[in-house]
């Protein structure tokens, strides 16, 4: 891969897929490179007409098509070619994922292409085993009742995914949502369109009936992600991003009350005790602040140590940091790459100037790396530590989605699970200790949706996956994705 971290040549401008075709739209919009700045393609956004149509088509291939007569055995072999088609291209995916976020080689390699074949192996596996419940029940009057119940297919899913991780976000919607039945219109961030039309042709490669799988190019408000929101031929909405966003959505589908599912926000936890395994706790917490430059949902943003490790502490995160570097995609140890944009950047740096407002203390970082090439033009940012704030400041209790986080000590137990749950947010946390009794006493205290203990991000796709408050509504991954897209009936008998 060069230095220029161009989009696959095969792509073209980036068109929608809709009932099975690739349409181009009079209306433009500039994919922009977050390493340079430069133009990557064209994206041809939908209006309210194409995502009618994309609608429409999801509807067809649902009640009159194919695919709301196939067993899952057929689905799940459909799945399992589009996965092998990602895997044959796993280059081009990669390609497009790098130069659409500019995140490490490496990085996206391991997480976003591996993950989107992950997800549609697994979930093709999983739904063969979905099954429903069975009661007998008696009645006082002798007579006997059998209960069973029947998954079926929600209809016509609508998924709205955010820049951070575009494959993993968006295979991770279609997959299950797929599987039970369903059909679906897909609306990938606008900041990284590239990585879902390559998907779109998976799915035309693997001969998937037109309209089953769709998407739609657009921002929100006022464009596509709007039209299909609020489009009354939607029976539910899958969402990731922001939790404003969520309640814009909540909003619009509300009139025609769509089922929801909304992996939003966080401003995560991180409690590091004085007995934790010090070296590798250093390792995982830099990289659980600044994989994929500390956009994930999952980073840490406020990390409580314990006082008697304190200094040493952040002495060592700082080295750390310090020594990590920020680069080009394709550098050889490269840790860090860009911020998805040059806005996502003046928003990471107003923070930095608000910390510095608000009285911290900045340990490293804070400012913008200079390279003195194209670079320069891109959205890159230092990795950032702080210490010295209330936990009231802004800096510690809003999302700042950067290479980025606060370090304050705490004295015991009690205190630091008092402080990491007084957040708006829930979605996750991290917890090192060597102490086991510990670890299991202060996980299930923590009111997030998943907490790590000694790791951060791995994890079984069985699990649930989710958060609280203004972390989310509901879980995806195994069988809970199931449960969210399959609508149920109960049948009750009397014998
Ligand atoms: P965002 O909310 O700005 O955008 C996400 C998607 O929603 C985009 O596709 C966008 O076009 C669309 N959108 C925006 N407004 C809309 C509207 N009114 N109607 C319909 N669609 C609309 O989020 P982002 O900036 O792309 O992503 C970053 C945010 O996502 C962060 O807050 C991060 O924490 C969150 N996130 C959460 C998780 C999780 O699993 N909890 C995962 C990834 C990202
Ligand atoms: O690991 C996952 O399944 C998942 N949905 C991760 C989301 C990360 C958010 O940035």
């Amino acid at each position: 891969m060069g230095r220029s971290f161009a989009l696959p040549a095969t792509l073209g401008s980036l068109r929608n897929y809709v009932d099975g075709e690739f349409v181009e739209t009079g209306r433009t919009f500039d994919n922009v490179s977050p390493i340079d700045g430069s133009v990557l393609a064209k994206v041809h956004e939908a209006d309210a007409a194409l995502v009618d149509r994309a609608v429409r088509a999801a509807r067809r291939a649902l009640d009159e098509g194919p695919w709301g007569r196939t067993r899952v055995e057929q689905r799940a072999e459909a799945l399992h070619r589009v996965a092998d088609i990602i895997a044959r291209r796993f280059d081009e995916f990669l390609q497009a994922e790098v130069a659409d976020t500019g995140r490490p080689v490496e990085q996206a390699r391991k997480l976003d292409v591996y993950r989107g074949i992950a997800n549609f192996r697994s979930f093709a596996d999983l739904g063969k085993t979905a099954h429903g419940e069975f009661y007998e029940t008696h009645l006082p009057d002798g007579s006997e009742l059998i209960n069973y119940t029947k998954r079926k297919p929600l209809g016509v899913v609508a998924s709205i995914s955010p820049w951070n991780l575009p494959i993993l976000s968006l295979t991770w919607k279609a997959a299950p949502a797929l599987i039970c039945g369903n059909t679906i219109v897909c609306k990938p961030s606008e900041e990284t369109p590239s990585s879902a039309v390559l998907i779109a042709e998976a799915f035309h490669e693997a001969g998937v009936p037109p309209g089953v799988f769709n998407v739609v190019h657009g921002f929100g408000p006022g464009s596509a992600g709007e039209a299909l929101t609020t489009h009354p031929g939607i029976d539910a909405v899958t969402f990731t991003g922001e939790s404003r966003t969520g309640a814009a959505i909540m909003q619009a589908v509300a009139p025609g009350v769509k089922e929801v599912s909304f992996e939003l926000g966080g401003k995560n936890a991180a409690i590091v005790f004085a007995d934790c395994d010090f070296e590798p706790t250093v390792e995982g917490m830099a990289r659980a602040l600044f994989t994929n430059t500390g956009q994930v949902c999952l980073c840490p943003e406020r990390v409580f140590v314990e006082r008697s490790i304190f200094e040493r502490f952040v002495a060592a995160l700082k080295a750390k940091t310090e020594s990590l570097k920020i680069g080009w995609p394709d550098e050889p140890d490269v840790a860090m790459g860009s911020l998805i944009s040059r806005e996502h950047r003046e928003k990471v740096l107003s923070y930095f100037r608000l910390a510095v407002e608000e009285g911290a203390t900045v340990v490293t970082g804070g400012g913008v790396p200079k390279f003195g090439d194209a670079r320069d033009n891109g959205a890159f940012v230092q990795p950032t530590l702080w210490t010295g704030l209330p936990d009231s400041a802004r800096c510690v209790r809003e999302e700042v989605f950067g290479p980025v986080c606060h370090l304050s000590p705490f004295d015991s137990e009690d205190e630091v699970l008092r402080r990491a749950n007084d957040s708006d947010y829930g979605l996750a946390a991290t917890v090192w200790t060597s102490n086991l009794s510990r670890a299991h006493r202060v996980a299930p205290q923590l009111h997030v949706g998943i907490v790590w203990v000694n790791t951060w991000f791995s994890r079984d796709l069985r699990t649930p996956f989710g958060g609280t408050r203004l972390s989310g509504i509901g879980r995806e991954g195994g069988r809970w994705s199931l449960d969210f897209y399959s609508e149920t009936t109960n049948i009750c008998i009397k014998v």
